[in-house]
Formats: C-alpha cells, sequence, structure tokens
C-alpha cells in the first residue's frame, strides 16, 4: 500500500493509531498535542499519568513512543512520541537520527498493538523548530524502509496546511506518493 499525504486534522482520522507529537512530560502541550488532548478527552491524560508513574518516572525520551487509547477520537489508539528540539541534539545528524527514531518506534508499537493503520503529523516542525524540508525526507525515507519489511501496513502522512504540504511534496519529490 502506497503512503498516503493528506491535508486536515488528525483527531479526525479514522484508523487505528494515530501518532501525536509530544514531548517528554506527556502530559500534554501546544501544537498537535493540545488537539489531539482536547479532541481525545481527560482519559489521554490519566492514561498518560499513569505511565508516567508507572513506567516513566523520569519521563517520555526523546525518539521513543508510548501508547493510550484515543478516548472520544475515532481512532482507537493514541502513539505517543518525542520529536528532537532542533539545534539541541549535539548535532544536525544526532536530530536526523531521533527523528528517524520517533517514527520507526511508532510504527513498531503500532504493529506490536496490532494496528495496520497509522496517521503521523509532521513531528518536530512546528515548536521544535525541525526544517520542514529535512524532516520530510527523514519521515519519507524511514516510513517506506518500515513498509517494505511491513507492506500490510497503511501509513498517512497528515498536514494542517497546503503549504506544509507543499513542502513536503516539494522535498520528498512525489517519491512519498
Ligand atoms: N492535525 C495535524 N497536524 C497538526 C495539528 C492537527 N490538529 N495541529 C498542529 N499540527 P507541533 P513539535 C501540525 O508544534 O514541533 C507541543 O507543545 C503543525 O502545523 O505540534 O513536534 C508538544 O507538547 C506542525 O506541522 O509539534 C511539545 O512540547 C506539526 O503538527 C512540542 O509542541 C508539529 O507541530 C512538540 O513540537
Amino acid at each position: 500500500m502506497p503512503i498516503q499525504i493528506k491535508t486536515g486534522d488528525i483527531t479526525q482520522e479514522a484508523v487505528c493509531a494515530i501518532v501525536n507529537a509530544a514531548n517528554s512530560s506527556c502530559m500534554g502541550g501546544g501544537g498537535v498535542d493540545g488537539a489531539i488532548h482536547r479532541a481525545g478527552g481527560p482519559e489521554i491524560l490519566e492514561e498518560c499519568q499513569r505511565i508516567r508513574q508507572e513506567q516513566l518516572p523520569d519521563g517520555l525520551p526523546t525518539g521513543q513512543a508510548v501508547a493510550t487509547t484515543a478516548g472520544r477520537m475515532p481512532s482507537r489508539y493514541v502513539i505517543h512520541t518525542v520529536g528532537p528540539i532542533w539545534g539541541r541534539c549535539g548535532s544536525e545528524e544526532a536530530c536526523d537520527r531521533l527523528l528517524e527514531n520517533a517514527y520507526r518506534n511508532s510504527l513498531s508499537l503500532a504493529r506490536r498493538l496490532g494496528c495496520r493503520s497509522v496517521t503521523f503529523p509532521a513531528i518536530s516542525t512546528g515548536i521544535y523548530g525541525f526544517p520542514p524540508d529535512r524532516a520530510a525526507r527523514i519521515a519519507c525515507r524511514t516510513v517506506r524502509a518500515f513498509l517494505q519489511q511491513h507492506p500490510e501496513m497503511e501509513v498517512t502522512f497528515i498536514f494542517h496546511s497546503e503549504e506544509s504540504r507543499r513542502i513536503f511534496e516539494k522535498a520528498t519529490e512525489e517519491k512519498c506518493h
């Protein structure tokens, strides 16, 4: 199944898992994280708090992923991952690797949960300042490599604006369709 690209609001996606561009506290925030917690309702935060207490007292490390319910949203799970903060990884290449980890670990977790359909936002390209064209190439390459191993999975990239979708498509030269 080829990768799907669309413009819209990830909270409305009726897929098995949507991915949240969270922060290491996992307690919510702005951007897509805020939208997901608002749309899903308090159940998501309650589960995040339980995960923090039982498994992650120091928070979710950058590049790792955990899953919760999607609450009132049409998807089944929210996979919370933490993308790198651009300029805070030691080197640009280290940031690249952390972004790659965020995509790959989210996909692996979705698969372990039995999901075949996953929708991603453009992780790290908002508040975390990762250059969107550079992030696009990493996202595309990482998802394509995963799909080669697991062709039964269906992956969608959703963009909040036509402009960010256009940047993604230009950076990946349509190869991610
Ligand atoms: N649906 C799809 N994409 C969205 C939505 C939405 N409803 N809302 C925003 N985006 P950001 P980050 C896009 O800043 O850079 C939070 O406070 C947005 O246009 O949400 O990884 C967290 O708690 C952008 O292209 O995530 C962290 O502290 C993309 O989602 C921090 O921000 C990601 O932007 C994470 O920063």
